[in-house]
């Protein structure tokens, strides 16, 4: 393994990565206080108007310790029918909020895609929540990166490979700093071991929130695919069952 690491370091942009994570950056900091707080103050407003919600897992109907919410046109949730993307909040019937500019402009940034993302999904993890190792595979098209922005506590980070078995590294996530998925990356099993409170007093509340930007359909297929039969953007299969000891989502 020590061969194929890589260590990159320029201004912006720090990555250490395996073969399995290739196409993995990490921006540390890449949101300045100022910038970190204008996010949140974005958030709460959105919150208003689209509650952080406690999701279920499909079949065991077994609750995320995570609360989620989302911005933009499509967001991600999850009920015992399973996971898919949806264009209204499960609890109010409306329309997800607007994606910030910001957010927009982020993803211009960093994301070296050339169409704007479709789902923002905001994930609120309280002391003691985690997320388990879970590949992101509810879109249509892996082409495009996952980008995402931590705010608040920082939390250790787990990152392996394509196969759940594959071997995993971890790093922290700090608040500001943005981190995106590409290549490989993108289907890397990746998951949120513990959040360490108090390492931020971005929330006053104290916690983590995970922003992750996401492209849900294909650019080509946007205009001359059929309707949807029901509600949901396309099947939503899935292939890894959780384990008892950490709560998975996908
Ligand atoms: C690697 N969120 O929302 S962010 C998720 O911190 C999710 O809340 C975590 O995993 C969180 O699905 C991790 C970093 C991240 C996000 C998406 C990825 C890593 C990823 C997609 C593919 C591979
Ligand atoms: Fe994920």
């Amino acid at each position: 393994m020590a061969d194929c690491r890589a260590a990159l370091k320029n201004d912006k942009v720090k990555a250490v990565l395996t073969a399995n994570q290739a196409g993995l950056r990490l921006y540390p900091g890449y949101l300045d206080d100022a910038g970190q707080a204008a996010l949140v103050a974005e958030l709460r407003g959105l919150f208003a108007a689209a509650p952080l919600s406690t999701y279920r897992m499909p079949k065991s109907g077994r609750p995320l310790s995570v609360r989620m919410s989302n911005c933009g046109p499509l967001g991600w949730i999850s009920d015992e029918r399973g996971y898919r993307y949806e264009p209204t909040h499960p609890g109010t019937g409306r329309p997800w909020p607007a994606m910030p500019a910001s957010l927009l402009a982020l993803w211009n940034a960093v994301a070296f895609y050339p169409h704007p993302p479709q789902a923002c999904l905001i994930n609120h993890y309280r002391p003691g929540a985690k997320m388990g190792l879970h590949q992101d595979r509810d879109e249509e098209d892996f082409r495009a990166p996952v980008v995402s922005v931590s705010l608040g506590d920082s939390c250790l980070f787990r990152i392996g490979g394509g196969k759940r078995g594959d071997p995993t590294e971890s790093f922290r996530l700090n608040s500001g700093d943005v981190l995106v998925l590409g290549g490989v990356s993108r289907l890397a099993f990746h998951g949120v071991d513990r959040v360490y409170a108090g390492t931020s007093a971005l929330l006053p509340e104290g916690g983590r929130i995970n922003l992750t930007l996401r492209r849900v359909t294909r650019p080509d297929a946007d205009v001359s695919r059929p309707e949807p039969a029901a509600s949901g953007i396309g099947p939503k299969i899935k292939s890894e069952i959780g384990s008892d000891a950490l709560q998975h989502r996908h």
